[in-house]
């Protein structure tokens, strides 16, 4: 065995013979941070210095070759040495040097071994530079020495998607020379040999000549104009790609200002946010508590959400059982999960062998007491207060001692439905967004009485599931609703005061908004905003502005894409916006008095996220949401809200509280029972305190 230096440090050198096995060990995801940096550098110098090593082959501990750049260092300013820098050294280094690579080589972790001389897969690797996910593009590197490698038009697609590739996929690309089995370390030192002995050539990417293909780089520019309007960073990286066909140097400095020029964006902020913040959700008081077992789910309703419940589930592994009132509702309710299961083949989600399997794992059964075997049941029938309590009551009997008593509900009192049970310890809400099996957001809502390893059962339910699971209080609403119910009604206000819907959904597509709010209500149907209006209103408070063109629409049977019209008209394609629509609007416009007048988009996007900021402010300050954080992840994850905005808290410190106060107090001259000044954003901007201090607090 060779001798070991730095034992305690992040990387470590092992010497066998003439090979240097240089390992890199800093958990959990072998981080490239300028720490590491340094003292990859450092020991490529002493082996260089040394002369003794034929080889060297760069090997790392842990599941992932590594994660790449330590993306928490971004904003902070830049240590050296800076990641191209050692790249070009250990491109220029006298002594082979080969990176081994195991479980996920991404970012500056595969622009690493792309400097290196000879690149090895051990099998399951998947590559990636992610970077324009984040806001960026490969900056150490990787737009030079990839497309050397691969050809343009497969750096093109690698870097523009940033998706992992599979290492089979990356042996054919070029971008590995040899795929093996086996342990990093064994299999490090194998192809060490191997390069002594002449068995393995190895080569430097820079000297590859790269065959340019203006043609790929113009047909990439054209897709990202039309597909990613609002995003910087891919567009710099085509550049960068571009520069591949200049010297290496010369390349290099292209990418490198770039990359800079995109470090530098609010949507690098943004993006980094969004990542982080994924991850931050799942940081609840209750994370200690063992989970339940999960491994058998029931299903109450067959419906569009019952069924996308059921979906998910099937597609994570887990058995289900479907439960519905009838025959018909059940088969009904199988067809549209047989349907779903499909979909997931052809969007290849699910693997065409795996469908029957995967669909041989439902039960379906109109017998309440085929859930008594079940670990978590999940309550998605409509929604009445009266009918939920009545099933949870039967369900009480129903399920085994321990099992978890999930209710769908979109805004009804958890708490009540607990109370409808002997265990209400159990009961907890599990708010699923449509398409269930598609939608990443999971609210998780905690009733008061909700024991923790019951909502730690919800949070690994979520997991397991791949979604991102956020904690709600009791509230109706809870999160995600609360706010939208608020920031729609400044939509209507607009609406009434002279926007049109057509101009309304085309500012906030504009920002960024996949969909606008009218070609949102249209999709969801004009019918369940009615029922909610009518639900409220005893509740409404006499001061509140109210807008009736969304019911008239609906008296007219108009409810949006499911009836053909809306606000717009669907018999059409695209759907232009419906003319008696229209009218309706101007006719309530005149009932009310108000004569219409024109709204530059600027205030529309203006009013409109204030109005969302606002409630949501209301939402963290109640405890609603246990952070900024949380508010942010609900609404990247089930609202379509843009990612590379953050999330409307993390934009609201775009602006500033102090900004976002004077809005309010302006708009509040019109309305001030609709326009009032949230505590806590009052103390912000009093104290100049932004959501990100709460975040870090929280
Ligand atoms: N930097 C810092 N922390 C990171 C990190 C990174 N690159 N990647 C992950 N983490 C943290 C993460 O926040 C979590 O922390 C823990 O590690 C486990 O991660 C010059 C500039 C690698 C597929 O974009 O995609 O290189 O919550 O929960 O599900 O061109 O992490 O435990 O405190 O996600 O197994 C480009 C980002 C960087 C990859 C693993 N690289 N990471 O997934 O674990 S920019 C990326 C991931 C760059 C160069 C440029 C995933 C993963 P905590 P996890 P996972």
């Amino acid at each position: 065995m060779g001798s070991e230096t730095g034992a305690d440090r992040a990387v470590r050198v092992e010497r066998v013979g003439r090979v240097a096995l240089l390992e890199i060990d800093n958990p959990p995801v072998n981080a490239l941070g300028s720490s590491v940096r340094a003292e990859i550098q450092a020991a490529l110098r002493a082996l260089q210095a040394e002369e003794s090593a034929g080889v060297i082959a760069i090997h790392s501990a842990g599941r992932t070759f590594s994660a790449g750049a330590d993306i928490r260092e971004f904003g902070k300013p830049p240590r050296a040495p800076a990641m191209p820098d050692l790249y070009d050294e250990i491109e220029a280094s006298a002594i082979p040097v080969i990176a081994v690579m195991q479980g996920m080589a991404l970012g500056g972790g595969l622009e690493l071994a792309l400097a290196c001389h000879a690149r090895i897969g051990i099998e399951g690797l998947k590559v990636g530079q992610p970077e324009v996910l984040i806001g960026l593009l490969p900056g150490a590197g990787g737009t030079q020495r990839l497309p050397r490698l691969t050809g343009v038009p497969a750096a093109l697609d690698i870097c523009l998607s940033g998706r992992k590739v599979p290492a089979e996929e990356a042996l054919k690309l070029g971008i590995l020379d040899r795929l093996e089995a086996g342990e990093t370390r064994a299999v490090a030192l194998d192809a060490a040999e191997a390069v002594l002995s002449g068995r393995l050539a190895t080569r430097r990417t820079s000297e590859i000549d790269l065959v340019a293909d203006p043609a790929a780089l113009e047909a990439a520019r054209d897709r990202l104009r039309r597909t990613q309007p609002h995003l910087v960073s891919p567009l710099a990286c085509v550049d960068a790609i571009e520069a591949a066909a200049l010297p290496l140097a010369e390349g290099l400095k292209v990418e490198r200002q770039r990359f800079l020029d995109c470090m530098d964006t609010p949507q690098r902020a943004g993006l980094i946010h969004a990542f982080f913040v994924e991850r931050a959700v799942a940081n609840v008081p209750e994370k200690s508590a063992t989970p339940r077992p999960l491994s058998a789910l029931g299903v109450i309703g067959g419906g569009t959400m019952g069924s996308g419940i059921a979906t998910a589930a099937l597609l994570a592994g887990l058995s289900v059982t479907l439960d519905e009132v009838s025959d018909e509702a059940l088969a009904r309710g199988v067809s549209t999960i047989t349907r779903n299961l499909d979909g997931a083949v052809k969007r290849g989600k699910l693997a065409a062998d795996a469908r029957d399997s995967t669909l041989a794992r439902l039960t379906a059964s109109t017998e309440m007491a085929d859930l008594g075997e079940a670990d978590l049941i999940i309550e998605a029938v409509f929604e009445n207060m009266e009918v939920k309590k009545d099933i949870f009551t039967r369900l009480d009997k129903i399920a085994k001692p321990g099992a978890v008593l999930a209710s769908n509900t979109s805004y009804l009192n958890i708490n009540e439905i607990a109370a409808a049970t002997s265990r209400p310890g159990d009961v907890l809400g599990l708010h699923f967004f449509s398409p269930a099996h598609v939608m990443r957001l999971l609210e998780i809502v905690v009733a008061d009485r909700a024991a923790p390893e019951v909502v730690a059962t919800g949070f690994a339910l979520a997991r397991r599931l791949g979604k991102v699971g956020v904690r709600a209080g009791v509230c109706d609403g809870f999160i995600g609703n609360r706010i939208l119910s608020h920031y729609l009604k400044e939509a209507t206000y607009l609406l009434m005061d002279g926007a049109s819907p057509a101009q309304i959904d085309r500012a906030l597509e504009d920002f960024g908004f996949a969909m606008g709010p009218f070609r949102v209500s249209d999709l969801a149907g004009l019918d369940i905003g009615w029922a909610e209006r009518k639900r409220k209103a005893p509740m409404r408070p006499p001061e509140e502005r109210y807008v009736p063109i969304a019911d008239v629409l609906c008296e007219h049977g108009w409810f949006g894409r499911k009836t053909g019209q809306g606000y717009y008209d669907y018999s059409q394609d695209p759907a232009p916006p419906y003319p008696p629509a229209m009218e309706v609007i101007e006719a309530e416009r005149a009932k009310a008095g108000i004569v219409p007048r024109s709204f530059p988009d600027e205030e529309i996007v203006e009013r409109y996220m204030t109005a969302m900021i606002s409630e949501a402010a209301r939402v963290v300050e109640d405890g609603i949401a246990l952070r900024p954080a949380d508010v942010d992840a609900v609404f990247l994850f089930g609202y379509g809200f843009p990612r590379f905005r953050g999330g409307p808290l993390h934009y609201a410190d775009t602006l500033g509280a102090a900004e976002i106060v004077s809005r309010i107090e302006r708009y509040a001259a019109e309305d001030p029972h609709y326009w009032q000044v949230p505590a806590l954003l009052r103390r912000m901007a009093e104290d100049g305190g932004s959501f990100d201090d709460l975040n870090r607090a929280g």
